[in-house]
């Protein structure tokens, strides 16, 4: 039987999927991308889960799309046809990142070498971003004469600002992990050694406030990029109503008073 391209383990309440193709950077196939999309199905569908973190085997996070993969491999033969790389992105990377985007816990990415192309928008679509120091991200599209997509073009200029967002994806320059974190790409660069345990730390802590308000704010700062100041607030109105009907107020504006450590249980 061959080795799961995705290696999943579970901690407390923290749910860990590794991206396994260690020798080719973790790069996507089709297979990786559909045992992604299940093990990330799996983890929003299982109470116990409260928080993911995502991270990759050897050396890599994650390279992107395997190039060598047939499907996106422009085929030399005189004549032949193009390959549709539309439909590629549409079947499997978009799925990934509606999903990543959506889940009803918070996702702490791992980043733990190399993160390029895709590889790259995935780790930035997570709601935190941990990378070890040695770790770099990379907009590898440009060099071949792609456009930054697994929602590359929106996260880019919302993260780190228009200018740095061109920087990075016209140039397509490593960005070592310490200046990611500097301009405000990702939460925290990490010495290498420490990046497991302060990821599962992280993702411990997060796991055990409040997630479906976590999930929430995630979803009220992507819908707020998309609106007006009135309308912003007429949605916070909605989702704080949302909310204060759920058992999790109740409980920490209780624990609260009570001076004790609250015990949140929705998701
Ligand atoms: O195409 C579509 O479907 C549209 C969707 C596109 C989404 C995308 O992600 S486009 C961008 C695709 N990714 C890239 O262009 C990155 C390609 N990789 C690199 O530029 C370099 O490998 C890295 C900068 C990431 C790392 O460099 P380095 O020197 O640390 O490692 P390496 O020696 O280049 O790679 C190690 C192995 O991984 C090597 O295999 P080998 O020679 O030891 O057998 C290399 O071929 C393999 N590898 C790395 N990236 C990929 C890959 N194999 C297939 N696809 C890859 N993307």
């Amino acid at each position: 039987m061959s080795d799961p391209l995705v290696l999943v383990s579970t901690a407390g309440a923290v749910r860990t999927l590794t991206l396994n193709r260690p020798a080719q950077l973790n790069s996507f196939t089709g297979g990786l991308h559909a045992e992604l999309l299940a093990a990330l199905e799996a983890a929003a569908s299982d109470a116990a889960v409260r928080a993911v973190v995502l991270t990759g085997a050897g050396r890599g996070f994650c390279a992107g799309q395997d190039l060598s993969d047939p499907a996106v491999a422009p085929d030399p033969t005189p004549g032949a046809a193009p390959k549709d790389l539309g439909e590629v992105v549409t079947r499997f990377y978009r799925p990934l990142c509606l999903r990543l985007r959506s889940m009803p816990v918070p996702v702490v990415a791992a980043v733990n070498g190399v993160a390029a192309g895709a590889g790259a928008s995935v780790a930035l679509a997570c709601d935190l971003v941990v990378a070890g120091r040695s770790a770099s991200f990379i907009q590898a599209f440009s060099k071949i004469g792609l456009v930054p997509d697994s929602g590359g073009t929106w996260l880019l200029p919302r993260l780190v600002g228009r200018a740095r967002a061109l920087g990075l994806a016209l140039l397509g320059d490593k960005l070592p992990a310490e200046e990611a974190q500097q301009m405000g790409l990702i939460w925290r660069c990490v010495d290498d050694a420490e990046l497991a345990g302060a990821a599962q730390a992280l993702a411990a802590r997060l796991a055990a406030m409040p997630v479906q308000a976590l999930a929430t704010i995630r979803g009220a700062l992507d819908a707020a990029a998309l609106m007006d100041w009135p309308s912003a607030l007429a949605h916070e109105a909605e989702l704080q109503r949302t909310l204060g009907f759920a058992h999790d107020y109740r409980e920490g504006v209780q624990a609260f008073g009570e001076k004790r450590a609250p015990v949140f249980t929705d998701r």
